[in-house]
């Protein structure tokens, strides 16, 4: 069978335009000419509670989807998932749409509308005349859980059938920088295909002699130079054990480092905009362009730089970012500050927040085995009433530390 990857869609993402639900549409409407099987390894939605447009949106894609004539078929599905639709289109929920234990995430909501195949924590087994695929799918789980959680799953192969394990984790060998990320040893054997999502850029490796494939995000988020590459889906044959990528119609994205030398001024915005006018030259759609300016300037007499207004002059055929960390003058960093605070993508913030929140933790001294997702999502949603013993511990501990 054909099983096409999307991840990490995003669908609601505001910060460039409606981008995030026009290439989700493209990449799945694609996707659902091409292959018999469509899985979403998490991070379908921005957001755990998501705007009634932003569901509005992703109704609209999946009903379009759901309507379409399935030859593979959804036969069973085993676990706490749901399957109330035959369409193989099966999901895991990602990092974005966590909610707290028992409560309902947006990925929930699109299974029970019968829509996709909720697979988080269980097994889909998808037919098409004799073949048979059958996915074992985990949702995005803090990283301190995810090992235990997995040795208390055991995910088994299905025999007789090609066998996908999918994901949506930190892997600690693609993001060596946390010493609580999963590891490739930790993910379960016997399985043909692993695949995963929450990395934004795409990965192939090889894991227990089986591919591994990150497909990375349909949508650009975080800004970060790996992502130029373009936008697509992964097609996997499962028959042939091979695979193609697929790009879709997406934003160009792109980074360009400018070195200096005691320029003038001038010279740095006569750079700028040349650099600029270049990006917006080779684009067909309008390009989000990052400049790295580097090295040293003298002010002179011409006063600050004036970022701001090149960013304002280019605003109809580009989406600037600049970033003047590597730039040698104090005043220019102070007035260019608050745009580099706008760089900084929620993704990121989450993940900062819980490593420091862990750190904090570790400070203090304290010792019990702690969620540290949960702990964060307490803190970051008042109303979330569930608090277990332990979590209610770190919450004490950390008001009495400071
Ligand atoms: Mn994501």
């Amino acid at each position: 069978m054909k099983v096409a990857i999307i991840s990490d869609l995003h669908i609601g993402y505001e910060r460039f335009y409606d981008d995030a639900y026009e290439q989700a549409r493209e990449a799945l409407l694609e996707a659902s000419k091409v292959a018999d099987i469509i899985l979403l390894p998490g991070d379908v939605f921005d957001k755990r509670a998501p705007k009634p447009e932003v569901i509005a949106q992703a109704l609209g894609i999946f009903r379009e989807l759901g309507s379409m004539q399935w030859k593979a078929k959804v036969e069973w599905l085993r676990g706490q998932g749901r399957a109330y639709t035959s369409a193989p289109i099966v999901a895991i929920s990602g990092t974005h749409e966590r909610t707290a234990a028992g409560k309902e995430n947006p990925l929930g909501l699109l299974a029970l509308a019968g829509l996709v195949v909720d697979a988080s924590e269980s097994q889909v087994l998808v037919s098409k005349g004799d073949e048979k695929v059958v996915v074992y799918g985990l949702g995005g789980l803090s990283e301190e859980r995810v090992v235990e959680k997995l040795k208390e799953l055991n995910p088994q192969p299905v025999e007789g059938a090609f066998n996908i394990f999918m994901l949506h984790q930190s892997i600690y060998e693609i993001l060596p920088f946390d010493e609580s990320f999963m590891h490739y040893d930790d993910l379960p054997k016997g399985f043909d295909l692993y695949v995963c999502g929450h990395i934004h850029s795409r990965v192939k490796a090889t894991v227990n002699g089986k591919l591994f494939l990150i497909p990375g995000s349909t949508v650009l988020t975080q800004l970060k130079e790996g992502e130029q590459e373009r936008k697509g889906f992964i097609l996997f044959d499962t028959e042939k054990y091979s695979y193609e990528f697929v790009e879709i119609e997406s934003r160009p994205f792109i980074v360009k480092r400018l070195k200096f030398d005691n320029a003038t001024i001038k010279d740095v915005r006569s750079a700028c905009d040349n650099a600029i006018r270049e990006c917006v030259e080779s684009s067909k759609k309008k390009p989000i362009v990052k400049l790295y300016l580097e090295g040293t300037f003298e002010l002179g007499g011409a006063g600050e730089l004036g970022l701001r207004a090149l960013i304002a002059k280019h605003a109809n055929d580009a989406i600037l970012e600049m970033d003047t960390s590597a730039l040698k003058e104090p005043e220019m960093e102070r007035s260019i500050e608050g745009i580099r605070e706008n760089s900084i993508d929620s993704v990121g913030i989450k993940d900062i927040g819980m490593q420091l929140l862990r750190n904090r933790l570790k400070e203090l001294g304290f010792r019990e085995n702690i969620n540290v997702g949960e702990l964060f999502e307490i803190l970051s949603d008042q109303k979330t009433s569930k608090k277990d013993k332990i979590i209610e511990n770190a919450l004490k501990f950390l008001e009495d530390g400071q």
